[in-house]
């Protein structure tokens, strides 16, 4: 029998830019969450002796990964290697291979840009299975490389390893686009996946596995994230037990705007949530409060009168858990109701919308052609930050909803 961990998408060093911006002081906390997280994974895969580690892509946030990204990652990796536990890494569309990158310790098994790279793990002089993996060469890979996959060894048990978006999944890049079913035909007991940063099995004959990402990143990102311990029994019997690894919740309160007629009421519904949520870690709360009455939506619908409302929630941040209410949204589903009938296109296309204004790297992205106009220098700015984004969603929900209204 073996063990193995696989996690994905550990973005090392993600700046949390938008909200360490808005709430200055909790920048060092957010900003040593990916790499505890790491720390912690790479201590149990120690305390349970596992044979191998697998990175299925994204282990940087970033190509531009910072020295303290590069430094923390060879630091686990000797502490790996002092237990010979090797470490099979492959590269995603965050930190694509990069030929002048870090020379890694000689337990640290990087698969090949473009093209399927195959090992073998032992155990002891044994071989217990053959790992076969591809990295990406660039951000953007287009095409699907599942078919590049082929077992080829005796060795008893074959692990695949890939970077990909399987059957379209919403909210990532369609990179390496595989089919699940291809998949499942293709010969190996276990496809250790990475990108889509829901932990989700896709498959258990054989198993197709996303771990998830190992710390959320924002606010659509909730719920404790981590690893698969998984253990392959004599039999090739596969188990899996999920290692949790956050450092940081993120979690979204959602209220009825009925219960809150004014700022009093808020007040007094959100602290009554806060109370119930006893959470053994630091979490991050977004209030997202739905049909907000009028007189709520006018008493706060000023960045700053917001802002002044959510500080009366500042934790004391140096304790081992504590909660920190970030941001209010409203919601109104009037936006939604008018789209019946449509419900598919209109609701898709908003949730997708949120999504990019979630994403302050991605909606920037979406939106740099603009910004080459002189004139638009002072909106990218504003953009920056938790609060320009609440205001440009806001903007967009009332815009698109007087469209719709416009075309009857
Ligand atoms: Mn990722």
């Amino acid at each position: 029998m073996f063990r193995f961990l696989h996690m994905a998408d550990v973005h090392l060093d993600t700046p949390f830019r938008g909200i360490s911006q808005s709430w200055p002081h909790l920048a060092e906390e957010l900003s040593q969450a990916t790499v505890a997280s790491f720390d912690h994974l790479v201590g149990r895969a120690i305390e349970e002796r596992v044979d191998f580690v697998i990175i299925a892509g994204d282990l940087y946030d970033s190509r531009e990964h910072s020295m303290r990204a590069r430094l923390q990652a060879h630091r686990q990796f000797d502490r790996l290697a002092d237990h010979g536990i090797r470490v099979y890494l492959a590269h995603g569309n965050h930190d694509p291979w990069d030929p002048g990158g870090m020379r890694w310790p000689q337990n640290v098994h990087v698969f090949p840009a473009g093209r399927v790279g195959r090992f073998t793990a032992f155990q002891g002089k044994d071989a217990i299975a053959e790992i076969q993996g591809m990295s990406y060469p660039e951000s953007a890979v287009k095409e699907n490389w599942v078919p590049q996959f082929v077992p080829e060894s005796t060795a008893p048990f074959h692990i695949a390893v890939l970077h990909a978006n399987v059957d379209g999944q919403p909210g990532h890049d369609n990179y390496a686009p595989a089919r699940l079913s291809e998949m499942i035909q293709s010969g190996f007991d276990y496809w250790a996946l990475g990108h889509v940063h829901t932990r989700q099995v896709l498959s258990a004959h054989p198993w197709v596995v996303y771990p998830g990402n190992t710390q959320g990143r924002h606010i659509l990102e909730s719920g404790i994230k981590g690893a698969y311990l998984v253990s392959v029994d004599d039999r090739h019997g596969v188990s899996l037990d999920f290692e949790p690894a956050s450092r940081i919740l993120w979690q979204t309160i959602r209220i009825e705007g009925r219960s809150v007629p004014d700022e009093g009421a808020l007040v007094r519904v959100v602290g009554d949530a806060l109370d119930q949520l006893d959470a053994p870690l630091p979490v991050i709360v977004r209030i997202e409060v739905q049909e907000p009455s009028e007189r709520l939506a006018r008493e706060l619908m000023r960045a700053e009168d917001r802002q002044a409302f959510l500080r009366q929630w500042i934790p004391n941040v140096g304790q081992s858990s504590w909660t920190m209410v970030a941001d209010i949204v409203f919601r109104a589903s009037a936006v939604n109701s008018a789209f019946e009938g449509t419900k598919d296109f209109w609701s898709e296309t908003l949730r997708q919308l949120d999504r990019l204004m979630d994403d302050e790297e991605a909606l920037l992205d979406v939106l740099r052609p603009l910004f080459a106009r002189p004139s638009m220098k002072g909106l990218r700015a504003r953009l920056i930050g938790e609060e320009g984004r609440t205001a440009l969603r806001e903007s967009t929900h009332s815009a698109v909803k007087a469209w719709i209204e416009g075309e009857g």
